[in-house]
């Protein structure tokens, strides 16, 4: 029995331990199986919740002096799932990335056992090469001049961003890379919109610009960023004496899915000689779609660089970042460092295939495999039906929420699969809508949220914005999803007592 035996039995530790390791993995395998199998089954629950002072007595958390037994590994791998939320369950609507692609999750599983770095051809040789092709590819599709540009797979959409900005502030000065701050006679600035992600600001405060010199340009009612408004900003700041250099427009933004008019941005980027960055990180997908694409993400071809997230709604596994530039070298001479122990330029093969001088981390994880598999599966052909799917969706559940206004209230009419809404309950049904109902709702979301959480049944997100408290966001990015969501979501929310 595997309860008598120790990691120290498990290969490499032994070289007769094949058979005891097949065993070891088959028995966490069928953990990671009935896993998956529970979380499509749209009777099991999302969750267990228990508060974090309850969930530690639940659990053994602590690292023994001499190690447990494999009987007790594999029951602490059930355990960490019992309790794990599941993200790819028909009823997780909470989070930009949801849904479990099996593809994707298998080709996680052969990274996890190849269990290499990124960094040189020499240990990735396959990788390195699938991460060649499948980057061609995603420029191809931002636009055909993008081809001979260059890429990256980043650590996160804040991350993609972040290189964006390095590259936008390489090309206008190089001399920073070595001469730092004081090179720049100026203060640099920055635009986006007021519905951003946050990780563009936070660009400003670890680049050393500071806060105050990444504008939040104001939005319209849709949410999208008002082209005169970001004029308007940079002249005031030129009349400062100030630089600005860089504009992130957004194609999906993060809470309202609102996508910002890029050819007008582009004018203004162009007339003023601002780097155009469109951060798509959440509205990237929609580029593999004929009938979703345009007019959301016209004009793309004309940014300078591009973020976009596989991990979102194409459904790639966790995590799985990509940041595209239409000028090939500026990563690589923005970034190096010519680590000589790694980068050597005297090796067997052409290092130019070395990529891991073009970033800013070192080891940097395997995140193209799972992506290349995935994309292997489906095709092009594959991700633009999995893109009209998740859209219908939207519309179908906006028409259930429009079709009963006694029940909910649509926020906005969605450009993404962003649903705005609020649940009424039967208090204020009857109620005008007004600010002070508003107000009622705002306060009534998160206890919503909160009792379904504790039944386990449904995950929804919830925020307020600059202009409503807290209203419902449900995100549909899961190819679980299936025509009676909507009617499960209005039975369920009519069951928890408002
Ligand atoms: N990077 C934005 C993710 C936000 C979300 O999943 O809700």
């Amino acid at each position: 029995s595997i309860a008598n035996l120790k990691y120290t039995d498990l290969l490499p530790h032994r070289e007769d331990a094949y058979e005891t390791s097949k065993i070891f993995l088959q028995k966490v395998m069928d953990i990671l199986i009935d896993f998956i199998h529970a979380t499509n089954n749209r009777k099991e629950k999302i969750l267990d919740f228990h508060h974090p002072e309850d969930m530690q007595k639940l659990l053994d958390l602590k690292i023994p002096e001499y190690g447990v037994n494999l009987q007790q590994i594999i029951h602490d791998c059930s355990v960490t799932l019992k309790y794990q939320v599941k993200t790819g369950h028909p009823h997780f609507f909470n989070q930009l990335s949801c849904g479990l692609d099996l593809v994707s999750m298998a080709g996680e599983w052969l990274t996890a056992t190849a269990n290499t770095n990124m960094f040189t051809y020499e240990i990735a040789p396959v990788f390195i090469l699938m991460e060649n092709v499948v980057m061609t590819h995603m420029r191809q599709i931002i636009g055909e001049s993008w081809t001979n540009g260059d890429s990256i797979l980043a650590p996160g959409g804040s991350i993609s961003n972040l290189y964006a900005f390095l590259a936008a502030r390489h090309r206008m000065f190089p001399q920073y890379k070595e001469k730092g701050i004081a090179s720049i006679k100026g203060q640099l600035v920055m635009f986006t919109s007021d519905q951003s992600h946050y990780s563009i600001k936070s660009c400003a405060s670890v680049c050393g610009l500071g806060t105050d010199n990444c504008l939040m340009v104001p939005s319209d009612e849709h949410g999208r960023l008002i082209p005169a408004e970001l004029e308007r900003l940079v002249l005031e700041r030129k009349a400062k004496g100030h630089i600005p250099f860089f504009v992130s427009a957004t194609s999906g933004t993060t809470v309202l899915g609102a996508f910002d008019p890029i050819p007008e941005i582009a004018d203004i980027c162009e007339k003023y000689h601002m780097w155009l960055h469109v951060d798509a990180a959440w509205g990237g997908g929609l580029l593999l779609s004929k009938k979703y694409r345009h007019p959301r993400l016209t004009g793309v071809e004309r940014a300078d660089s591009v973020t976009w997230n596989p991990h979102k709604l194409m459904g790639s596994v966790f995590q799985c970042s990509t940041i595209h530039f239409k000028e090939d070298g500026l990563l690589m001479s923005c970034n190096q460092m010519s680590a000589d122990y790694l980068f050597m330029q005297d090796k067997l093969y052409d290092v130019r295939y070395d990529t891991g001088d073009k970033v800013i981390q070192c080891g940097r994880k395997n995140d193209i495999f799972k992506l290349w598999l995935q994309w292997r599966a489906k095709g092009d052909d594959g991700f633009a039906k999995h893109m009209d799917h998740l859209m219908e969706m939207t519309e179908y559940m906006v028409k259930r929420i429009k079709e009963q206004p006694d029940k909910f209230y649509l926020i906005l009419e969605p450009e993404l699969t962003n649903v705005s809404f609020w649940y009424i309950p039967t208090r204020l049904r009857k109620v005008p809508h007004s600010h002070a109902r508003e107000q009622d709702l705002g306060k009534l979301t998160p206890i919503l949220k909160g009792r379904m959480m504790q039944a386990g049944t449904l995950m929804v997100g919830y925020q307020p914005d600059d202009r409503r408290p807290n209203f419902f966001r449900n995100i549909i990015s899961s190819a679980a999803l299936e025509y009676d969501m909507e009617n499960y979501m209005e039975y369920k929310l009519s069951k928890v007592k408002a």
